[in-house]
């Protein structure tokens, strides 16, 4: 059963349609403009027939009052009156009212609009209902993609860059010295003997040793440089701005900062080192040939003696 709420001053005129409606609509009615508007924000009637001629607020005052209330704007307004200049019908469906009826109504056609504005309301709702749908349906998959994004670009075991992050960032770097100039420095770190944490350990434990490798390594650098898993138990590093000679003291105190380190696990505890290598980042150099280089050091460092820093 739909909510109709009929305004009018004349109460001969709201019994005559009270009469014809109640048999398949709730009926509730209004004499004036602000008992209506009171009405109508309290019973959210579906629908509203709307005298014109009133004592007090008229029937175009009230749907203009109506219509600029949001939560009120939707309910359909049939204006039934004695009104019949043209005018008057114009004005009705500028002040928002969506049909116009004049008087005396016949009760077939007033049935046949009502139906019509009813039905219409009802596929508003829908269509907005599925808007506000599709909308939260959106904002899902737009936090999906967020999240996706983020772990394309994130390491699961440490938390840090991953190598296609870290890749993108040293193009990046690339691209900033190209066109300012400066210098960078790139670092590489591999843990020594990894195999053995995993064979003596377990796999576990090699996971928990990545993690707090790279904490270690993070809280050295900062926040001004940039740290990457960059493959097993290697670490990239990019120092942008420093010079040569200030990226290898840093290296050492990643180098010094693990290998004072005490793991522990399981109530075991162990220490380990890293061996690092260091290389300068400027206009003319070419990221390929600098990771290859990075590496060649890295060769050496494990072959002279481990928990070094190669430059
Ligand atoms: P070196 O001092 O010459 O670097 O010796 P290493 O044992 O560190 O190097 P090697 O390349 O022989 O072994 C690296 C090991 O790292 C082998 C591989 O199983 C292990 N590893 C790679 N990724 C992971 C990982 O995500 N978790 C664990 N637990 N181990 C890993
Ligand atoms: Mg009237
Ligand atoms: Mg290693
Ligand atoms: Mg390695």
């Amino acid at each position: 059963m739909a909510k109709i709420l009929i305004v009018d001053d004349s109460s001969v005129e709201i019994k005559i349609m009270r009469n014809f409606l109640q048999n398949w609509h709730e009926i509730i009615e209004a004499r004036e403009g602000k008992e209506a508007l009171a009405l109508a924000a309290a019973c959210q009637p579906d629908l509203i027939l709307l005298d014109i001629i009133m004592p007090g607020l008229d029937g175009f005052a009230i749907c203009r009052a109506l219509k600029s209330r949001v939560e009120l704007a939707d309910i359909p307004v049939i204006f039934i009156t004695s009104a019949t200049q043209i005018r008057d019908v114009v004005e009705g469906f500028r002040c928002g009212g969506q049909d116009y009826i004049i008087k005396p109504f016949y009760a077939l056609e007033l049935q046949a609009r009502i139906k019509v504005h009813l039905e219409l309301r009802q596929s508003q709702k829908a269509l907005q209902q599925y808007i506000l749908q599709v909308e939260q349906k959106n904002e899902e998959l737009k936090e999906m993609m967020e999240k996706l994004e983020i772990s394309a670009k994130t390491d699961y075991i440490t938390g840090l860059a991953n190598r296609r992050c870290m890749m993108e960032t040293l193009q990046q770097a690339m691209v900033r010295l190209q066109e300012k100039g400066g210098q960078d420095a790139i670092l590489l770190g591999d843990i020594d003997n990894f195999k053995r944490i995993n064979d003596t350990y377990g796999h576990e434990c090699g996971d928990m040793v990545l993690k707090t490798v790279a904490e270690c390594m993070q809280s050295v650098l900062g926040s001004q440089n940039y740290l990457s898993r960059w493959g097993g138990e290697e670490f990239l590093m990019l120092l942008p701005g420093s010079g040569l000679a200030e990226a290898k003291q840093c290296a050492e105190r990643v180098r010094e900062a693990i290998a004072q380190h005490v793991f522990v696990y399981r109530s075991q505890e162990f220490t380990l080192t890293i061996t690092l290598s260091v290389l300068g980042l400027t206009a003319d150099s070419a990221l390929d040939d600098s990771i290859r280089v990075l590496d060649n050091g890295l060769y050496l460092g494990k072959r002279c003696s481990r928990n070094c820093v190669v430059d």
